[in-house]
């Protein structure tokens, strides 16, 4: 496996790739072309532009997150033909660039949410927290306002102030989007895109719904086992595959993500790997990456991901604010870098591991 780091590019990033190289055990990230909105055409000399950037720093650009899909596809409306044919050039670029892993999500309006994004925990450091009251306390027009004010002045990944201008519309566009016609709606992205993905090789793996559960009565699908399972099987190419989010997956505690990671074995192209912590239903708070910080057993799903033989992209998640870091919420530099070195710990433990001598 690859471990990586999500890196927003020079322009946007409080975190430096010179800094991000020097994590022991990171050799690429993930990235995207962050002044982008959903829908529009890659450039190609900005794609090679941001790859300079990352390889004079000795680093790879190993994948994307995200390329996101505009709300008509989402939706299915007639202009999504065209948004899909944009899509697909953008894709043939990427993949001219030699890159092969391509995150995106299906979420309806809103990508990851959450009540709070500085939650003050015991040890001084602060997390992002959801709480379901509190969300759905809030005008879901209000939402982009809610979020973007607790976002120490950066763009939150996914939600584009240019879309969120227009929520009200958004939300009369998916008036009448349910889950099925969500599945039916991906399974024709889907099925168009497959001839660029298998010429170039790459590989969709699609992100779990953050949390996994309907917010502001929007469907969403991409939250358990079965739903994942049913992705894979109703376009069952190798192309078609997953992003294995287990702080996404894990909010929900009746998601058991080692059974999971286990059930989509082959299908797994990305791995982002960090704690949650339940609280009481309905209310969970981001961790350090540590087993014991969280609700989650990090040995268990690392093992997991080692024992299907997974060779993908991996990155530790987001962290806690620690040491006065100062970072997009969730995206600093220090909490991550730990997470990357406990999650190269536990794989270096169990590939050595065997039996023990005595
Ligand atoms: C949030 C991220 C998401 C994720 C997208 C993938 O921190 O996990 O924004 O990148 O949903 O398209």
């Amino acid at each position: 496996m690859d471990m990586t780091l999500r890196w927003f590019g020079k322009k946007f990033d409080t975190v430096k790739i010179e800094q991000i190289r020097q994590i022991p055990g990171v050799t690429g990230v993930v990235s995207t072309l962050y002044d982008t909105t959903p829908g529009e055409v890659w450039k190609k000399e900005e794609i090679r532009a941001l790859k300079r950037d990352v390889e004079d720093a000795g680093l790879k650009l190993l994948g994307i997150e995200s390329v996101n899909i505009h709300d008509s596809i989402k939706v299915g409306t007639p202009e999504r033909d065209q948004y899909i044919e944009n899509y697909i050039t953008t894709l043939e670029r990427l993949g001219e660039e030699d890159i092969h892993c391509i995150c995106y999500n299906f979420m309806p309006v809103f990508d990851w949410t959450r009540s709070d994004l500085a939650r003050p925990r015991k040890d001084g450091s602060t997390v992002l927290a959801y709480n379901r009251d509190q969300v759905e306390a809030i005008d879901p027009d209000k939402m982009f306002d809610s979020m973007q004010e607790k976002a120490n002045g950066a763009t939150l990944p996914g939600w584009e102030p240019e879309r969120m201008a227009k929520i009200k519309e958004l939300f009369e566009m998916y008036a009448d989007v349910d889950e099925e016609k969500l599945f039916n709606n991906l399974k024709y992205f889907l099925e168009a895109i497959r001839p660029v993905c298998e010429k170039y090789d790459i590989k969709m793996a699609i992100h779990p719904d953050d949390p996994p559960w309907p917010v502001f009565g929007l469907p969403r699908i991409m939250t358990c086992k079965e739903n994942l399972i049913r992705l894979t099987k109703m376009v069952d190419a190798e192309f078609n595959g997953i992003t294995l989010c287990t702080g996404s997956l894990g909010s929900n505690p009746d998601n058991d993500i080692p059974d999971i990671i286990r059930s989509l074995k082959g299908r797994i192209y990305f791995a982002h790997v960090r704690n949650v912590k339940h609280n009481y239903p309905g209310d969970f708070e981001e961790a350090a990456h540590l087993s014991s910080d969280g609700s989650l057993d990090m040995y268990e799903i690392m093992k997991a991901l080692y024992d299907i033989g997974f060779d993908g992209l991996i990155r530790p998640d987001h962290g806690r604010a620690i040491w006065g870091e100062v970072s997009m919420p969730g995206y600093g530099l220090y909490d991550r870098a730990l997470g990357a070195a406990y999650l190269n710990g536990i794989w270096e433990a169990i590939q050595k591991g065997g039996e023990r001598k005595r």
